[in-house]
């Protein structure tokens, strides 16, 4: 493979909804380009950038994966990302390690949550976008639909620069808006020929009307160009491509174009065009940086020369490789075998290997120019998100900022013994995953794992088998439950105990009464006169409290009460902290079951978005999951939904509104508060505790 110069470089996301066509438009347009060695498709399972076993079984995307196509002269790295929402976390990461993100947006579908999210996420970056409109062959393909759903919900500054002859089956053409001329596809074509022809007299009348738009568009976004277009002067096609590259930098145009690629139309074309209007990492502003140990700002220029700085956006195990990392080079020139610095880890990291990457080939090369992109295997201790640099130049710079988990599960091992092996392997699949989380929660006595959806922690399930075969399942999580008390009361302690010589003696009396939600636990020492010495006080406190984790409904930690220690007596000789302790055990144990005690139960605060049409549905399901609704309004083309539902309740709510809303709806929950439970459920609770502690017993 011949070397790129950064000048020669293009980094572009492809990004969008679950199932716009993403992967397979990456495989054709390497295909296309000469770069990959056969057109693959994700439907049979051979396409270039779903490789992997999860990926090849599920048909589609999970991973980030990295792709190239080399046109012009130029090396247009192609960073397939995962649509669907469980995987958004790798989409942040394409998005964070491109210079420009290509939408796609399904000719049928238009514009979807994903392509919102996307949109959103690629202007929060400032990167210049492109859309395409995937599918023109597919029945019902609207190329007008769609063009309007992105004016309407994305964006009024799109504007198509080609437009399609015929759609769905009857799709055969493409006229491009600059060259005013049609690229006939040659039907059977494998790599996109075309006959270059005449704009086709039925295709005039849409043709006037999108070429007047875009010259005009264009030249809003230039004033000398507005000048003369208003002057009645021709715009050179030259001119017409610099202005919309510039107005693309700025933010204020966002060309769109449209193909299919599975029949490769459209993808030279779109080669062509992420060439000239995509950025080369040379025309970008400096990389800011941090200097290690200082904090101290810095900026690198994006040039060979520079001090070396790279970006690990992404790591993968891999079976009989180990670990692959993913990096994008920011800074500076980069040698196979060149050592870099991790600061942070303050490890030194030696670059063998250095490869670029196409799909799951990665070919060696002995170096790489700043900009590029690339995978280098056997990294010692380098991780997601870090940076790599040189020990003179130690620096940081900002990472992915990463999705917080929506959803928790318990996680079982099938064979008993394995928990030590379960609990390193998911610490590796989280390193490689940072969106996946996990730890064992002594209170449930389970192991919980946390991610962005069930499909999410299926796969890393999978993963886990298959990467380090151990076998294990998901299973619904353990609430943690509280007890309190609904009203008050008061009575004795006493552990009285003679047995040879010094025995044992402890006396007290107590009082308890609840307290508001959320306060907690309070001591109050009402002692007079000494009854209790002062230095057996802290003894009985402590005892209430140890009493207190195991309520008296369920066996679990009772919450928000007070207790006053009035009255007790003690021994002179026999008395002892160990005996005033078992005394407010006792204590607490007879005059917490008159203190009508009730249970309390998590209550999360929930925000979905649905789409209007399955609004009523969703708050169906809400309310079937003993929900409560507080509100409805509408955000943006959605409507949000607050409600507050039982963590009991919410296990599997992710499958379920996906289910009903066809993948639209998204949620958030987060931890509200305690609340009372109701009597079934308290009774539920209470027998299966019951029916576990006699397992233990058994
Ligand atoms: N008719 C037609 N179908 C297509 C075309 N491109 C993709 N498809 C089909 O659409 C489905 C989804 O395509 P993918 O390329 O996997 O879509 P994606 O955007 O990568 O999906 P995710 O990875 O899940 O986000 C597959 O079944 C493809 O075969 C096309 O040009 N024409
Ligand atoms: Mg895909």
């Amino acid at each position: 493979m011949r070397e790129y110069t950064t000048d020669r470089i293009r980094n572009v996301a492809v990004v969008g909804h679950g199932a716009s066509g993403k992967t397979s438009l990456v495989d054709a347009l390497a295909f296309v380009a000469g770069s990959s060695k056969r057109h693959g498709s994700v439907k049979d399972g051979t396409s270039l950038t779903d490789y992997t076993p999860d990926e090849i079984d599920r048909k589609y995307s999970i991973n980030l994966a990295l792709a190239y196509a080399e046109w012009m002269d130029v090396k247009v790295n192609l960073l397939d990302t995962p649509g669907y929402l469980d995987f958004i976390g790798d989409a942040y990461a394409g998005l964070h390690a491109a210079d420009g993100a290509l939408i796609v947006v399904g000719s049928t579908a238009g514009v979807e949550v994903g392509t919102e999210l996307m949109w959103e996420e690629a202007e929060r970056r400032g990167l210049p976008r492109m859309f395409f409109v995937s599918m023109m062959d597919k029945e019902h393909a609207n190329f007008e639909k769609a063009y309007l759903d992105i004016r309407e919900h994305l964006t009024p500054r799109v504007i198509p620069i080609e437009i399609p002859v015929g759609e769905g089956l009857d799709f055969h053409g493409i006229i491009n808006l600059f060259s005013k001329r049609c690229h006939q596809y040659k039907k059977g074509t494998k790599t996109g020929e075309y006959d270059e022809v005449d704009v086709p007299a039925g295709s005039q009348a849409l043709f006037d009307k999108y070429s007047q738009e875009l010259i005009e568009r264009i030249a809003e976004t230039d004033d000398k160009l507005l000048e003369r277009y208003l002057g009645g002067e021709e715009i050179s096609r030259d001119e017409a491509l610099a202005a919309m590259q510039a107005g693309m930098a700025r933010g204020e145009l966002f060309p769109l174009l449209c193909g299919a690629a599975e029949l490769t139309y459209g993808t030279r074309a779109l080669l062509s065009k992420l060439v000239e209007l995509m950025p080369s990492p040379a025309s970008l502003p400096a990389v800011r940086a941090e200097r290690w140990g200082s904090a101290e700002p810095v900026t690198i220029e994006r040039t060979d020369d520079a001090p070396l700085v790279a970006h690990v956006f992404k790591t993968v195990s891999e079976p009989h490789v180990g670990d692959v990392t993913y990096f994008r080079i920011l800074a500076g020139a980069l040698r196979n075998g060149t050592d870099l610095f991790n600061a942070p880890r303050d490890v030194s990291e030696k670059l063998n290997h250095l490869s670029t990457t196409q799909g799951r080939d990665r070919t060696e090369v002995p170096m790489l120019h700043a900009g590029d992109v690339a995978s280098v295997a056997k990294l010692k201790d380098t991780h997601t998100n870090d940076t790599l640099s040189t020990k003179a130049m130690p620096v940081v710079v900002p990472k992915v900022v990463l999705p917080e988990p929506l959803i928790s599960l318990a996680v079982e091992v099938h064979q008993h013994g394995e928990e030590d092996k379960l609990s390193t392997s998911l610490q590796r699949l989280h390193e490689e995953d940072p969106t996946f989380h996990f730890e064992y929660v002594g209170e449930l006595g389970q192991s919980i794992v946390r991610g962005r959806g069930e499909r999410h922690l299926e796969v890393i399930i999978g993963r886990l088998k298959r990467k380090f075969g151990v076998s294990a399942e998901l299973t619904r999580p353990r609430v943690a439950y509280r007890e309190t008390f609904r009203g008050k009361g008061e009575g004795q302690g006493k552990h009285k105990k003679q047995t040879g010589g010094r025995g044992q003696y402890g006396d007290c009396w107590i009082r308890l009464a609840p307290l508001p939600r959320g306060s907690g636990y309070e001591f109050v020492d009402d002692i007079t006169g000494g009854v209790i010495p002062n230095k057996y006080i802290p003894a009985v406190d402590k005892g209430i409290q140890e009493a207190s984790q195991r309520g008296a409904i369920a066996g679990y930690p009772v919450v928000d009460f007070r207790a006053e220690c009035f009255d007790g007596s003690y021994h002179d000789v026999d008395s002892s902290e160990m005996a005033f302790k078992m005394a407010g055990i006792l204590a607490f144990r007879s005059v917490a079951e008159r203190c009508r005690p009730v249970l309390l139960e998590p209550i999360m605060e929930v925000e979905v978005l649905t789409p209007e049409e399955n609004l009523g549905e969703v708050m169906g399901d809400l309310s079937g999951r003993r929900g409560q609704i507080l509100g409805t309004e509408p955000d943006g083309r959605l409507t949000k939904i607050r409600a507050f539902v039982p963590e009991a309740e919410m296990y599997k709510y992710s499958t379920q509104l996906h289910s009903i809303t066809h993948g639209r709806g998204t949620f958030h929950a987060k931890f509200s508060s305690y609340q009372e439970a109701p009597p079934d459920v308290t009774a539920k609770v209470a027998a299966e505790r019951k029916k576990e502690e006699e397992e233990k017993k058994k």
